[in-house]
């Protein structure tokens, strides 16, 4: 059928490349209706077994709709590497500028928060520069259309079908309206990009109106911040790491993996590719340096030691808390730009 029709269509004279790419869209959409009505059903089934009223579930399912974008989006999502370099040119200087202006601007909460929860400001702020450039970013996918899209998809199908569980229970509990569940194309909520099961978890409602709002930066998304950091350990008389500088060779000789017997801290052992941790005496004699050349700091913390890029005297030594923040985004790369922000921020 599928075939005919794009037959048809390339054999009439006006259609345009985008109207085909339409007609096809169109037609793949038809051809799973039947499928993906099945797979509504059933997770209908699966929610009233959760306990979600048929009201909720009323409202909301019949409306969700296949969205092939969010397929393609998250076909395309490039496990590409980029260079330390590149990558951390996100700490640019418009995004500090703008770090510093959200805590002109909401410090009082910050600060109040991040007494509450333990974890310094700036690590809130820079986590909310880094998932949607402070709230700026255009974050309008349905969630619901994406969630369902992606677990009847099947290729991480059962992990988005919790997604969308979650997302019905957020719903059916009054903390967000169906409306109001706007994503990005790989079902991350709001201004932390959270998903479902972690508004469920770790989001608060900081100003206790029973509603939780992550669609503004303000109480709700400062406070669902500090907590995802909390809840993962953080500890607050400790900083992330610091840049350093390796000394010759450094970034082949200093590179160890983690040997036997050898015991990182509880928080970081399901980072092995963080190497070895060593106090920083340890680091201080193997010639490791601050920024500036300098001695590295007295106290003896555990440290993991990140070479960055080839060829790049740079490198970074990264303390138990950078594993909290590899709990939000599980790339060294991301952790080390909330750092690096966090202390641009200051
Ligand atoms: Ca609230």
């Amino acid at each position: 059928m599928r075939v005919r029709l794009l037959l048809l269509a390339l054999l009439s004279a006006p259609f345009s490349g985008q109207a085909l790419a339409q007609e096809a869209a169109h037609e793949a959409a038809q051809d799973d209706a039947a499928p993906f009505q099945a797979f509504l059903a059933e997770v209908r089934t699966a929610a009233t077994e959760r306990g979600i009223s048929a009201t909720t579930l009323d409202t909301v399912l019949p409306s969700i709709r296949i969205h092939r974008r969010a397929v393609e989006a998250d076909r395309s999502q490039a496990e590409f590497v980029d260079t330390y370099e590149n990558y951390l040119r996100r700490v640019s200087p418009r995004r500090i500028e703008r770090g510093r202006q959200l805590m002109a601007e909401h410090g009082e909460m910050i600060r109040r928060v991040a007494a509450d929860y333990r974890v310094q400001p700036r690590f809130i702020a820079a986590i909310i520069g880094l998932e949607s450039d402070y709230g700026t970013y255009p974050i309008s996918e349905p969630l619901f259309d994406v969630v369902a899209t992606l677990a009847f998809d099947g290729r991480r199908g059962a992990q988005f079908r919790a997604q969308l569980l979650a997302a019905l229970e957020i719903v059916d509990k009054g903390l967000a309206t169906p409306a109001e569940m706007k994503s990005s194309w790989a079902g991350a909520l709001g201004v932390p990009q959270f998903t479902p099961t972690n508004v469920l978890e770790i989001a608060v409602d900081y100003d206790k109106d029973g509603h939780i709002d992550l669609w503004k930066v303000g109480p709700d998304v400062i406070a669902s911040v500090a907590n995802y950091l909390r809840r993962f350990g953080w500890e607050s008389d400790q900083t992330w790491g610091r840049e350093v500088t390796l000394p010759p060779g450094g970034e082949d000789t200093l590179a160890a993996p983690m040997s036997e017997g050898e015991s990182p801290p509880r928080l970081c052992r399901s980072y092995e590719s963080l190497g070895a941790f060593r106090g920083l005496r340890d680091w201080q004699e193997l010639g490791v340096r601050d920024k500036e050349g300098g001695d590295l700091p007295t106290r003896n913390l555990p440290a993991a030691l990140i070479v960055g890029d080839r060829g790049d005297d740079r490198g970074y030594l990264v303390y138990r808390n950078f594993c909290s923040i590899m709990r939000y985004n599980p790339a060294f790369r991301y952790a080390l730009s909330v750092g690096l922000l966090a202390d641009a921020i200051g």
